[in-house]
């Protein structure tokens, strides 16, 4: 009865947009300047900061500056871009396969001795089950795993060890396993189940591979982090639906006041599979935790908590429960005493339930609807408010005896969102050494605080300045749909190239000079090699007949910064776009004949406009030669 008490009072107090943090105050024409000039990037001056925010839904990866919140650039991962010519070349479209969106939820920076190294960035995709590798030298997908085996909504990842060993994965859905078998829903309990995932990552190369997994009982998995310092070698999610519901989740995923958290000894995992322990599904080994013991462990936490993040030094652990107005945080040493001791409540299929009194340290009265915790690195937790749309700052431990009888006290300042904030990032705060400074709220409404744009709305992002004891909003911008996590680096950790080096290129279709340009045809295969350059293609024609196999490899031989070519053909829904010493190649059958011109789509020069051909499709038996099908064209 209670909890459903509770519940209401939350579900109205989130339908009628109640904020209890307090209506934003008008600003002062000083504060104002004073926010201003803390965003103000002047013409010419550059961003301190890079912002990665995952797109949601829109499947793609958003670069903004910081402190302008700028967009930048968009990376697309999932998705086409036709801005970038992404999912339109041969190699793209491998990329995707077969798929044309994700949902990228949590971005995660490479790192070394748990400090960013400017190497990588990888992104989950909830939908598709899958990881992708933007590589930071060229800001671009370079790998795309998946779909994981075995795994179903790869939602509570990517969290990243501290030397980027394994990107750790959480199943948000439970299925029968292995994929593709079936079962009737309603033997949920007896017939589904969850997964953990270890994604291996080649140090030297970033490349991805399914490493092992851990079989778990059917909860659903949510967010994590993997532990650092004393905590190094576990990672941690929590869960809602303990209550393994098949159905009307909202309900009946919600009558527990404490939902079973997962405490995942991954070194542990990674052992007992190199022992041999493991046994093999759809081609991944896979460790079960009730015969293996030692690898994973249940601590009951309150109530359906979402963000579980560690602290920069390792030692806390911070859950928020969406539907209870305080986080919980975990003492590591407390946790290792228990499992060490034994201090268990119970088990649940085998699994050890740590006693919840013995590796809590506090519960931290932050107000309604905690989601995530970042950190600054100065014994500062940053936690982001769904229901009360706010960002609260308290104290982590050590608390003082009044702090700790009364937890109240260790709430330091809150700051006013809108609305109702989902991720926040601080920066750096995933790594033992934190940038601090600033912290962004993603918040998911943005309620009309923009021009009228119509039903589909964006979403909106805050800028807060942490450096002071009092939290400052400083400005808002508003983004694509939708962001969930981001990461801050800092721009001086990274140097990516703005020119692919000639001799790097080891395309077999690259040409360099006019000379090489040419269309040969090998029976009905017809590949022709183009030259872009400052305004022409070489060879500027491409003759053909319908029932060929048409290959095409633009090369852009330009090597000056922003000096990108296009390739779009007219009616045939291809748009190529080639950086500077970048060859890119599209396949197609042609069906229809007809001339159909091509032209650079990335405005280059002048005469960008004139940078055009045209692409000659011959009836069979027709065209020039006796309808060899090569062509001409100009050189
Ligand atoms: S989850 S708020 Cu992936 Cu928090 Cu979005
Ligand atoms: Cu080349 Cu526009």
């Amino acid at each position: 009865m209670k909890t459903t008490i509770t519940l209401n009072t939350i579900a109205l107090a989130f339908a009628l947009g109640l904020t209890s943090c307090g209506k934003q105050t008008g600003m002062s024409q000083a504060e104002r300047t004073a926010n201003a000039v803390a965003s103000y990037v002047a013409p010419g001056e550059k961003d301190e900061y890079y912002l990665f925010y995952s797109g949601g839904h829109s499947g793609q990866v958003y670069v903004a500056g910081i402190p302008s919140l700028r967009h930048i650039s968009t990376i697309p991962v999932f998705a086409p871009y036709p801005a970038t010519g992404y999912g339109f070349d041969e190699e793209s479209k491998k990329l995707l396969g077969d798929f044309t969106w994700g949902d990228v939820h949590h971005p995660a920076l490479s790192q070394t001795n748990s400090k960013y190294d400017g190497r990588w960035l990888f992104v989950n995709d909830n939908a598709n089950n899958r990881i992708a590798r933007i590589d930071l030298r060229d800001f671009k997908t370079h790998q795309i795993l998946g779909p994981i085996p075995n795994s179903i909504g790869n939602h509570g990842s990517s969290f990243i060890t501290e030397n980027s060993e394994y990107i750790l994965c959480a199943t948000r859905f439970s299925v029968p396993l292995p994929k593709g078998r079936v079962a009737d829903p309603k033997d949920y309990e007896k017939e589904f189940n969850g997964m953990l995932s270890g994604i291996k990552v080649d140090p030297q190369t970033g490349e991805m591979k399914v490493g092992w997994q851990i079989l778990t009982p059917p909860f659903d998995w949510d967010l994590g982090s993997t532990g650092k310092g004393p905590s190094s070698g576990w990672a941690f999610w929590t869960s809602y639906n303990t209550e393994m519901a098949h159905d009307v989740l909202e309900v009946n995923s919600t009558q527990k006041d404490r939902d079973l958290c997962a405490i995942v000894n991954w070194r542990a995992a990674e052992k007992a599979v190199a022992d041999g322990k493991a046994q093999m599904m759809d081609g991944v080994p896979i460790v079960d935790p009730t015969k293996v013991p030692g690898i994973l462990y249940f601590v009951p936490i309150g109530k359906s908590p979402h963000g579980m993040d560690v602290d920069p030094t390792g030692k806390w652990i911070v859950a928020g429960g969406k539907l209870q107005p305080a986080t919980t945080v975990l003492n590591f040493e407390k946790v290792q005493a228990a499992v060490n001791n034994k201090t268990f409540e119970g088990d649940f299929r085998g699994i050890p339930i740590l006693k919840y009194e013995a590796v809590v340290e506090g519960e931290v009265p932050v107000g309604l609807g905690p989601l995530h915790t970042q950190y600054d690195g100065k014994g500062n937790a940053y936690t982001s408010m769904f229901i009360d749309s706010c960002i609260v700052k308290w104290k982590l431990p050590p608390w003082t005896d009044t702090e700790k009888k009364d937890l109240t006290k260790a709430v330091l300042d809150k700051v006013p969102t809108h609305f109702s904030t989902g991720h926040l990032v601080v920066a750096g705060s995933d790594t033992a050494h934190p940038y601090g400074k600033w912290c962004v709220a993603m918040n998911k409404l943005s309620a009309g605080r923009h021009i009228n744009v119509g039903p589909s709305q964006p979403e909106s992002s805050q800028l807060i300045d942490i450096t002071g004891d009092k939290m400052k909003m400083i400005s808002e911008a508003y983004t694509e749909p939708e962001p969930h996590f981001a990461q801050i680096l800092k721009v001086t950790d990274v140097q990516p190239t703005e020119v692919y080096p000639k001799d790097e290129n080891k395309d077999p279709n690259a040409v360099w000079d006019k000379a090489q340009g040419s269309v040969t045809r090998n029976g009905n295969q017809v590949t022709a090699k183009l030259m872009a350059i400052r305004s022409r293609y070489n060879p500027d024609r491409i003759d053909a007949q319908v029932g060929d196999e048409l290959t095409v490899a633009v090369t852009n031989v330009e090597q000056t910064r922003d000096m990108i070519h296009g390739f779009g053909l007219i009616e045939h829904n291809i748009n190529m776009v080639m950086d500077p010493g970048e060859t890119k190649t599209f396949h197609i059958k042609l069906t229809k004949p007809g001339v159909f011109p091509f032209y650079c789509t990335n405005f280059c020069s002048a005469l960008h406009q004139e940078m055009q051909g045209y692409l000659v499709v011959w009836k069979p038996g027709e065209g020039p030669s006796g309808a060899s099908g090569v062509s001409g064209g100009t050189k």
